[in-house]
C-alpha cells in the first residue's frame, strides 16, 4: 500500500482511501463511490465526533449489552477500513461477527471472511442458509446462527432497502452512517452519524465500562445532528 506523507494534513482521509483502493478485490466499485459521500459529510460534521453522535453511541452500547444475540453485520467497505476495530467490539460485546454483502459473490465473501480470520475473527457469512424476507436475489442472503437469529444487528454503511428489511423482521438495528438523510439513517432504530473508524472504539469503551444510555430519541438525535451540521456551515 502506498502509505500517505504522515504530515499531511489529510492523512487520515488519504489512508482511508488507499486501504480500500489496496482492498478493490474484494471492496465493491460501488463502495467508493459510498465512501466519498460518506467523506463529504464528515466535512461538513469538521470530521469530528459531535455531541448527538455521541448520545447514539452510547444508546447503541446500551443496547449491544443487553442484547442476547447480537451480530455485528460487515462488508467490504467495514473490513477494508476497520476490520481490527470491528475484531476488538466483537471480543468486548460478545457479538457474532457476519459477512454479509448488498453485492454478493462467492469469492468477495471469501476474501473478507478471510481478512477478518487474519485479526482473530471466525466470521460467518459463507455458509449462508436462511432469508431476509422482503429482499429478492442475492442480497437476501444470511446466516440463520447469524444474522438471521439476532436480536440486535449492528450494520455500518447498510443499504436503505436491507435496513428496512432488517427492521420488519423485528431486530433492534443500529447503524453508522455519516450521511444523516439516508433511508438507512431515518429508519435504523439508534443512527449514528459518524466515521466509522472514529466511532467504533468509543463504542467498544463505552460497553467494557458498561456506559450506556437510556433514553434515546433517534429522530430527534437525527434533528440534533442536521442543525449541529447548519450552524457549522451558517458561522
Ligand atoms: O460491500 P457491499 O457489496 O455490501 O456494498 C457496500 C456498499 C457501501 C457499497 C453498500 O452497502 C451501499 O451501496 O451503501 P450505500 O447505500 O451507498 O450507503 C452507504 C452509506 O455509508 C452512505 O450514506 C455513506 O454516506 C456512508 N458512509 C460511507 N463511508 C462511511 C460512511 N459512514 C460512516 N463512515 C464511513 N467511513
Amino acid at each position: 500500500m502506498a502509505l500517505p506523507p504522515k504530515d499531511h494534513p489529510r492523512y487520515k482521509s488519504l489512508l482511508a482511501r488507499e486501504k480500500l483502493v489496496e482492498a478493490s478485490d474484494v471492496v465493491a466499485k460501488q463502495g467508493l463511490i459510498a465512501h466519498g459521500r460518506g467523506e463529504a459529510f464528515d466535512y461538513l460534521l469538521g470530521e469530528q465526533t459531535c455531541l448527538p453522535a455521541l448520545s447514539a453511541i452510547k444508546a447503541a452500547a446500551s443496547a449491544l449489552i443487553e442484547s442476547k444475540n447480537p451480530v455485528i453485520s460487515v462488508n467490504g467497505n467495514v473490513v477494508a477500513l476497520a476490520s481490527r476495530e470491528i475484531a476488538r467490539l466483537s471480543e468486548i460485546s460478545g457479538a457474532k461477527v457476519e459477512v454479509n454483502l448488498f453485492h454478493r459473490t462467492p469469492e468477495r465473501i471469501a476474501g473478507l471472511t478471510k481478512m477478518m480470520k487474519k485479526v482473530g475473527v471466525n466470521a460467518l457469512g459463507e455458509d449462508a442458509d436462511d432469508k431476509i424476507p422482503g429482499l429478492s436475489s442475492e442480497r437476501a442472503k444470511c446466516c440463520s446462527d447469524g444474522i438471521g437469529s439476532a436480536d440486535v444487528v449492528l450494520v455500518p454503511l447498510e443499504d436503505g432497502d436491507r435496513c428496512e428489511a432488517l427492521v420488519n423482521m423485528g431486530k433492534k438495528v443500529i447503524t453508522i452512517d455519516l450521511n444523516p438523510l439516508s433511508r438507512t439513517a431515518q429508519t435504523a432504530h439508534i443512527t449514528i452519524v459518524d466515521e466509522l473508524t472514529r466511532c467504533l472504539p468509543l463504542l467498544s469503551d463505552f460497553i467494557k465500562e458498561k456506559k450506556g444510555f437510556d433514553s434515546f430519541d433517534n429522530k430527534q438525535c437525527l434533528s440534533d445532528v442536521l442543525n449541529y451540521m447548519a450552524e457549522r456551515i451558517s458561522s
